[in-house]
């Protein structure tokens, strides 16, 4: 009799029933209605964002984790699985939910004022608005405190100037979370987060073309030329760094969960197709070789599942500790790039078109592998947790 991966971990056994649920009720819409079209979409570049939107605002995903403000306030280890099932169909998907309920929806959520959530929380939850969340520029990715987005006073107005980019969701987006410069501090201390509706003049969001990886999502440039707001747009609170990297702690625990879904799904392609493939009139499944590479794939697997349910408690409990989502989103995201690539080997010439996922998953994880830090950065982020010493500058 034959398993999957994960029934060999038993890991469902770790998951409540209610998590399990939900769980469940995101794989089957996602086999329903993303799976049968998500090839299509990764072919074209493009992917129907708003309808999409729409539908994850009926399951109930977008912010689910968020409580309050029409949002269903899940556990963090029901919206960890919810991620895994979304990316299973594929890393852009996962970033929609990811990008609009872990960044711009926790932003407003846990910064915002009375009056920001008030008036966009509700309206994202259901996907009738779409965020995004503006903190990358072109000179600084892995060091955002570099900033060259300005943010100056004009009376009780605010100005915005400045360029981000590969800010996901930016061309669609109705408002964006932007983090800029202001001259309240130095070296990153005066960083502001200003909430952004998107047709504010001044403001513009070009698509960024011809992607190889991640094709089933919408990349940006954010261009603010002036962009005039109220005196009531910046969150009230909350100055620095700590501003945005408190949201980038939301998604990266997503991405924990969410990247072995990619990895799951290109295993259990693999598997089906190596039980059908006959080489020497035997079976691709019957062959040692094969079979110590599915084994080596599935233990991989298995760990990062027991390792994301291990954080997915510790964040339920309200423990869990930036350095650990980082043990989190290394390992995970790096070993479901090479069960992805391992996987590709085992299907030979036919794992490069799109009638499998899977190379469509390895290259999609190339982005992960860079996004919500680099892996050079989350490395650093756990030497300095074990030494003591900052190795960033
Ligand atoms: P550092 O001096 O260490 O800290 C500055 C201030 O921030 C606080 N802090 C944190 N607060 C909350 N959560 C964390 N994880 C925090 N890490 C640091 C820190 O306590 C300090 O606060 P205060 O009050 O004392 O000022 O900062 P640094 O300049 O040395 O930066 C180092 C580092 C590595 C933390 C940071 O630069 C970093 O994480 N770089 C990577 C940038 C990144 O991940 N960008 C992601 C952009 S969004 C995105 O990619 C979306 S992809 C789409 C999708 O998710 O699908
Ligand atoms: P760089 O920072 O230039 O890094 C280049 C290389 O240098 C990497 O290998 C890095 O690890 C290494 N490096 C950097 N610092 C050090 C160091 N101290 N020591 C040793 N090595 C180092 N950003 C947003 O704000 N919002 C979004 O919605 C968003 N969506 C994205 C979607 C996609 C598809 C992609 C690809 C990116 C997205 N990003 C977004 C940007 C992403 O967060 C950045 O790409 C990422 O933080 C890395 O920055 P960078 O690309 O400028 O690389």
């Amino acid at each position: 009799m034959t398993q999957t991966p994960l029934e060999l971990f038993a890991t469902d056994q770790l998951i409540d029933d209610d998590d399990r649920e939900l769980r469940d009720a995101v794989r089957t819409f996602v086999d329903a209605e993303i799976k049968p079209h998500i090839a299509e979409w990764y072919d074209a570049g493009d992917l129907p964002a708003r309808q999409l939107a729409r539908q994850l605002g009926d399951l109930g995903v977008l912010g689910m984790h968020l409580e309050g403000y029409g949002c269903a306030g899940t556990s963090a280890t029901a919206y960890g699985l919810a991620c895994m099932e979304l990316e299973a169909a594929d890393s852009g998907v996962r970033s929609l939910v990811s990008v609009q309920g872990s960044l711009a929806m926790f932003a407003i959520h846990h910064w915002g004022s009375e009056e920001q959530k008030q008036q966009w929380l509700p309206r994202m939850a259901t996907g009738e608005a779409i965020g995004c969340f503006g903190l990358t520029e072109p000179d600084f990715g892995s060091n955002p405190a570099g900033m060259r987005t300005r943010a100056r006073r004009d009376g009780d107005d605010w100005v915005l100037t400045g360029n981000k980019l590969w800010i996901t969701n930016g061309s669609i987006a109705d408002v964006a979370v932007v983090w800029a410069q202001t001259d309240e501090g130095e070296n990153g201390r005066g960083i502001r987060g200003f909430v952004v509706p998107t047709d504010t003049p001044g403001f513009s969001a070009p698509k960024i073309q011809h992607k190889v990886s991640l094709r089933a999502s919408v990349t940006s440039e954010l261009v603010l030329d002036d962009v005039r707001l109220p005196a009531d747009a910046v969150f009230p609170e909350v100055k620095g760094l700590k501003g945005p990297l408190t949201c980038l702690n939301e998604a990266r625990y997503g991405i924990v969960f969410g990247a072995l879904g990619a990895a799951r799904d290109c295993l259990e392609a693999t598997i089906a197709y190596a039980a059908d493939r006959q080489i020497y009139d035997k079976s691709l499944a019957s062959y040692q070789l094969t079979q110590a590479k599915l084994a080596d794939m599935s233990l991989e697997l298995g760990k990062g599942m027991l390792l994301a349910l291990q954080l997915g408690k510790l964040k339920d409990a309200g423990t869990l500790r930036p350095e650990q989502i980082s043990l989190g989103k290394l390992n995970n995201v790096r070993e479901a790039i090479a069960i992805a690539r391992e996987c590709r080997t085992i299907l030979g010439a036919a794992g490069i078109t799109l009638e499998f996922p899977i190379m469509r998953h390895a290259n999609n994880l190339e982005s992960v592998l860079t996004y919500e830090g680099t892996s050079e950065v989350h490395q650093l982020i756990i030497g300095q947790a074990l030494t003591g010493q900052s190795a960033f500058r």
